[in-house]
Order: C-alpha cells, then structure tokens, then sequence
C-alpha cells in the first residue's frame, strides 16, 4: 500500500488484502500489524483496515497518518536489523511484533513492552508531535533485540547501556533508510520537537547539549536516569563512527570532544554498528557495565579485524575519549 507519512513523506507499505478490505498487516515481515488504540491505554487496539490501500494524509488530525509513520518505521527497523545486522525479527524467529498508535490522550512518549511483544505511542500534547518518527520506532523496538539479548537491566550503568543501544541503532536505522525527509542524523527525536525550539531529546556527539546527560563515565554514573547514563555510551558510538571535532553529516553540524582531549578517528557507522550489534549479542550479560562494554567490543574488534588493526585502535580511543580504559 501506500502510506501518506507525516515524517517521511510517501512510502510503500506492506499490507494484507480480505476480501474487498485492506489492513496494516505486513506480511513480508513476520504479519507486523499496526493498530488503532484511539485513544485508550489498555488492550491490543484494533488493526487498521479501510476500503483502500493507502493509509493517512500526512497530517496528524487525519487517525491513519500516525499509523503509517509507525508502520513504516518497524517495517525500516525489521529491514535494517534482518539486511544488515543479520537478524529476522526482535527474536531473531521471523515473527513480527506489533504497533499500538493514539495511546491515551496528550501522551508525549513511547514504549516497549516484553509483555505483549509490542510498542505504543502517543499523540503528543502541545508542542510535542506523534512520537512516531523513524528513530523513535527503531529505539523502542531495539529495547525488544536488547530484552531478547544481552537482556541488559534497565537502571544503573547496564540501564545507561541499554537506553544507549536503543539510541545507537535508531541512528542507525535513520541512516539506512535514506529517506529525504528524515535524513540520518546523530539526533534523537528531532522531529517529534518536544522542547517546541526544534532541538532534539539526546545529541550523541556531545550528549551534554541535551542539559542532562554525561558525556564521559564517571564512578557514580550508575545513579543518574538511564536516559542520561546512556550519554558516554552513545557518545563513544559517535566517536567511533565519525571520529573527534568538528564534522558536518547530512547537512547537521556536530563537534565531539573527548575527555582525555585526544582525537579519535572514526571508521565509519556502518563498522561501528555492527561492532556494537556483535558485543550486544554475543558479549554483553544483563549486568554489563562500562567497563565491560569496552572489554566486549574490544574482543568484537579483535574478532572482525585483529587487535593490530586501525579499528581495534579506533574503539580503544574512543573509549579512552569518553574516560573509560586508556
Ligand atoms: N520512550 C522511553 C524509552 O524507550 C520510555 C521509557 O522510559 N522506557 O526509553
Ligand atoms: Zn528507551
């Protein structure tokens, strides 16, 4: 079908036809459905289903706008996770999860939930959009690839891990999809504009900006919100993609410090990533710390391209760029 997107423009999406009714089931990615909440908070909601196959107007009053920018980005998140990283599906079983859309009223957030394998957004309030971007989407649905995984503990620093992988493979996901109305960028929820100034919830090249979260480890970090804990994690992603200082992307304009105040070379997001999906799924544990994940990736590197190797030095320093290790 075709989705009329708030964010991303008009995109192809996968549906199901009965009869002379279409739904929001996609059946090239393990039956993924979206469904309608319409405003409640409990429940599976009812799936998307119309006379014809194309889903929204681009605008937010219209009720199928929401659901194809939410189709649309798990439909991404699968086809990142499934082409890139080598994984079908959040388990890794080729069954899809499923979206619940119009979340209560005047909600200004999103969630994964292991228990009904499913995600829900809200509508926003004031300022604040649909929460229902593309890194948005491919955030909360990489909580269920880290549930199904490492199962890293959601508080203390294996929380900030874990919010920091869901941020790391929503940039990703950005990335891959190479859509021209939301381009790849190292920014969290920019379109969503939930501070109504156009800045974005988290900044993984300098994650101070957002005024709450760290840059660099320090002993005590596990005390702080995960979504702040995940900064030096989301930072040392960026270090090790595109490297230290000043470097415009997309036509966004980034400068990363380092804490020991020595550069990093990057080596590109596409190596970062999949040095970072590699440790998330075959070295960290539900306790991993930071200290762990830079002695996790550090073996992924060794692994993929020998412990002499540019990149093996280039997770090193990015690490020592966010005061973990030398
Ligand atoms: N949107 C938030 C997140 O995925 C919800 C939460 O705090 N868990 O991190
Ligand atoms: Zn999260």
């Amino acid at each position: 079908g075709t989705g009329n997107t708030q964010y991303s423009g008009t995109v192809t999406l996968g549906s199901a036809q009965s009869g002379s009714t279409y739904n929001l089931t996609d059946t090239a990615r393990g039956n993924h459905k979206t469904n309608n909440l319409n405003r409640g908070t409990s429940g599976t909601g009812t799936l998307f289903s119309g006379p014809d196959d194309v889903w929204g107007n681009g605008a937010a009053s219209n009720t199928e706008t929401a659901a194809a920018d939410a189709h649309y980005g798990a439909a991404l998140t699968w086809d990142y996770y499934k082409n890139v990283q080598g994984r079908t599906g959040i388990r890794g079983d080729g069954v899809g999860a499923y979206s619940r859309v119009h979340y209560s009223s005047n909600y200004v957030n999103a969630f994964w939930q292991d228990s009904c394998f499913c995600m829900t957004y809200g509508d926003g309030s004031g300022n604040a959009k649909p929460l229902t971007s593309i890194d948005v989407a491919a955030h909360e649905m990489t909580h269920g690839v880290t549930a199904n995984t490492a199962g890293l503990v959601y508080s203390g620093e294996s929380g900030g891990l874990n919010e920091a992988t869901s941020d790391i493979f929503a940039a990703a996901v950005e990335f891959y999809a190479g859509n021209s109305s939301d381009v790849g960028d190292y920014l969290v929820g920019e379109k969503i504009d939930i501070n109504g100034n156009g800045t974005p919830l988290r900044y993984m090249d300098k994650p101070s900006k957002d005024g709450a979260s760290k840059d660099s480890w320090y002993s005590g970090i596990g005390s702080v919100d995960v979504h702040y804990s995940s900064g030096p994690a989301n930072h040392f992603f960026y270090l090790l993609s595109e490297g230290s200082g000043a470097k415009t992307v997309n036509g966004v304009a980034y400068d990363s410090p380092t804490s020991d105040g020595l550069p990093v070379t990057g080596i590109g997001r596409d190596k970062a990533a999949l040095i970072w999906f590699k440790a998330l799924t075959t070295k960290f544990t539900s306790t991993t710390n930071y200290a762990a994940a830079r002695t996790g990736t550090l073996a992924v590197a060794g692994e993929l391209y020998g412990t002499t190797s540019a990149e093996y030095t280039a997770v090193q320093n990015a690490w020592a760029g966010i005061n973990v290790g030398t």
